[in-house]
């Protein structure tokens, strides 16, 4: 069977008289007396479709169309259909055009009430909606969001193309975890303990060693114990490796791409952000940076009670960006902090110079993460190239070089000096599309709570 010769947006006025085939969803039916009218919803938008009894018709035609409007009144709604009917310019409609209906094939019926509203007129809880993602997805806010990662991933791998990178697909079942062990997932491998990858860290940085410029866009999990808007166990990342360049350099690569996907949803995506009324922003480059120290000493005096060298949590990166974007020192919300203290990095992470913060000496390293308001985005740093190194930094953490031993060995034949990033696909989303959750960026979310659907 022919289900369609046409989507609905391709359908314009110019088309008067021709006969067209559509298929999709029943997104709504109304009855008015002898008429039926039945908005037909597929991937690019909706149409209206009018059932009625032709006026020169014979009773054979007559009673056909009888049984198609009885049909078409009792059809549930999401019920899936093909129509066959002749375009008609109506100056009413919101695109200019409707469809007389001749035929409908009812492909599959749904079954009613439908567990969630997908006409948007019912707003519904996110664990609602979650729960019944094939159903909600079917709603043009939830789709945009989608379709706004999509648009971001497509901007983001020409612009690594375009910048000589190749794209790779490292294992995603690894041997040991290298961002924190608290957070693996663990998995059974041919009778031995394996983990899932959380970062395709150590596989990117080795092949800096052949390919030089490398990237990849795909799944990295992690055992987050915290159930927050912005935490996933499964995320998408977008990594990148660069050999013969530094953290300065990888930065730059960075504050392009945000530039680029912005710039893209803002020219590319505005059907998208229409429909979820999202402001697109409006990023200029640089993006502003600064140091570990000078955050550290803003968030002092703003009273928080930090030790040198801590890390900062929630609270106070959301006290930062506060404090910086009045002071016009953001980017669209975007900013840097760069040169954090070695300790409370990966051990992959190159040290740099040494700085005096809060009256302590401490140990900086070639690092930066990138924040969007409160939120960190990506982060990234040189690495260390010396296997000596390399060996000491996991001791320091408590790590047995031996147990990395599968990475460590090939340092000692001509690895070149490298530097990336890593960055989380779904918070990306939160200023590019306006959400106010990951959970909203991912096809079906996998957290604490879900592994169905
Ligand atoms: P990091 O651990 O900072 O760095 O992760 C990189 C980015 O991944 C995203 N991210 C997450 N997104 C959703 N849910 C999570 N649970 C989650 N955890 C992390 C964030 C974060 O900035 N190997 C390094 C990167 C590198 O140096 O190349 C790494 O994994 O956006």
């Amino acid at each position: 069977m022919k289900y369609r010769d046409v989507l609905i947006a391709e359908i314009t006025p110019e088309m008067e008289g021709k006969e067209v085939r559509v298929a999709g969803w029943v997104h709504a039916v109304r009855r008015i007396g002898k008429l039926v009218f039945l908005i037909l919803r597929d991937f690019t938008g909706t149409i209206q479709v009018t059932f009625r009894i032709p006026k020169d018709a014979d009773d054979e035609t007559k009673e056909k169309y009888k049984q198609i409007i009885k049909l078409v009144s009792s059809l549930s709604l999401e019920s899936v259909v093909m129509i066959r009917g002749v375009v008609k310019r109506d100056p009413r409609a919101p695109r200019g055009v409707e469809l007389l209906g001749k035929e409908i094939v009812v492909l599959n019926e749904a079954k009613s009430p439908l567990p969630l509203d997908v006409s948007g007129k019912v707003d519904a809880h996110i664990d609602t909606r979650l729960a019944n993602r094939p159903i909600d997805l079917r709603r043009p806010e939830s789709q945009a969001v989608l379709r706004l990662m999509s648009l971001a991933t497509k901007t983001i791998r020409n612009y690594l193309y375009d910048l000589n990178f190749v794209e790779v697909f490292t294992p995603k079942i690894i041997a040991s975890g290298t961002e924190g062990g608290a957070q693996l997932v663990p998995v059974f491998y041919f009778g031995k303990q394996a983990f899932l990858a959380q970062s395709p860290q150590l596989y990117k940085e080795l092949l800096t060693s052949s390919l030089e410029y490398v990237f990849e866009i795909g799944p990295a999990w992690r055992h987050e114990e915290s159930d927050t808007p912005f935490h996933l166990a499964e995320f998408i990342s977008v990594d990148i490796e660069m050999a013969f360049a530094d953290y300065n350099d990888v930065m730059k690569v960075l504050e392009n791409v945000i530039k680029r996907v912005s710039d893209a949803i803002r020219d590319e995506g505005k059907r998208w952000l229409d429909i979820i009324k999202h402001e697109p922003l409006e990023v200029k480059l640089p993006i502003p940076r600064i140091t570990y120290k000078e955050a550290w000493e803003i968030l002092k005096n703003e009273g928080f009670d930090l030790e040198p060298g801590e890390d900062f949590g929630t609270p106070e990166l959301r006290k930062l960006s506060e404090v910086l974007e009045k002071e016009g020192k953001t980017s669209g919300g975007f900013y840097f902090i760069v040169d954090w203290p070695a300790d409370v990095r990966p051990f992959y992470t190159k040290r740099g110079k040494k700085d005096v913060i809060g009256g302590k000496e401490i140990d900086l390293s070639e690092s930066f993460d990138l924040n969007w308001k409160h939120l960190e985005i990506s982060s990234g740093s040189t690495r260390i190239h010396k296997r000596k190194e390399l060996e000491e930094e996991l001791k320091k953490r408590g790590l047995n070089p031996e147990s990395f031993e599968w990475y460590l060995r090939w340092f000692d034949y001509g690895m070149p000096p490298h530097a990336g990033w890593g960055m989380g696909l779904q918070r990306l989303m939160v200023p590019m599309a306006g959400i106010q959750n990951v959970r909203l960026a991912s096809t079906f979310p996998r957290d604490m709570k879900r592994l169905i659907p």
